[in-house]
């Protein structure tokens, strides 16, 4: 187990259904540390950047129109193996192939509206945080409840 960071973005339709509130405190009950977090809108050039592996696929041009089509909130958390415990918490990329109790699988239907991004690996996770927050975004603060969640 390492301490990690990795980059969530509740989507457009998570933040449209009122179902950003739900979607954090699954995360944040984990015991994963929220040091960064925002609602904002993202512009046509950070979609790119965001999605630039996608870029030339099929669903690229709907991707990166989905994701600006409205506000996100975007969230860094930090703790032991934070990347793979929030994409376990998501589900499969298809809500159809998600298993119940999870983000995706308990609140879509369609691929095109799958509510979260979490970062895929620990390359994508640096990369990602840095492209969404500003280092003095990002809050460095201890929680008394620290000793009850790490051994
Ligand atoms: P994930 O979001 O699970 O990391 P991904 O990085 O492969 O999945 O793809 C990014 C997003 O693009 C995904 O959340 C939904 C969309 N997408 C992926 N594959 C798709 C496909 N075959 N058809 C339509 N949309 C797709
Ligand atoms: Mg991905």
């Amino acid at each position: 187990m390492t301490t990690e960071r990795t980059l969530v973005l509740v989507k457009p339709d998570g933040v449209q259904r009122g179902l950003a509130g739900e979607i954090i405190g699954r995360l944040e009950r984990t015991g994963l540390q929220i040091v960064g977090m925002k609602l904002m809108q993202i512009s046509d050039k950070l979609a790119s950047k965001h999605y630039g592996e996608h870029e030339g696929k099929p669903f690229y041009a709907g991707l990166v129109g989905f994701i600006t089509s409205s506000p996100v909130v975007a969230l860094a958390l930090e703790g032991p193996s934070a990347i793979s415990t929030t994409r376990k918490l998501m589900g499969a990329t298809n809500p159809a192939d998600s298993d119940p109790g999870t983000i995706r699988g308990d609140f879509g239907v369609d691929m095109g509206r799958n509510l979260i991004h979490g970062s895929a690996n620990a390359e994508d996770a640096v990369r990602e945080v840095a492209l969404f927050f500003d280092d003095s975004e990002l809050v460095a603060y201890d929680r008394a409840t620290q000793p009850w969640i790490v051994e």
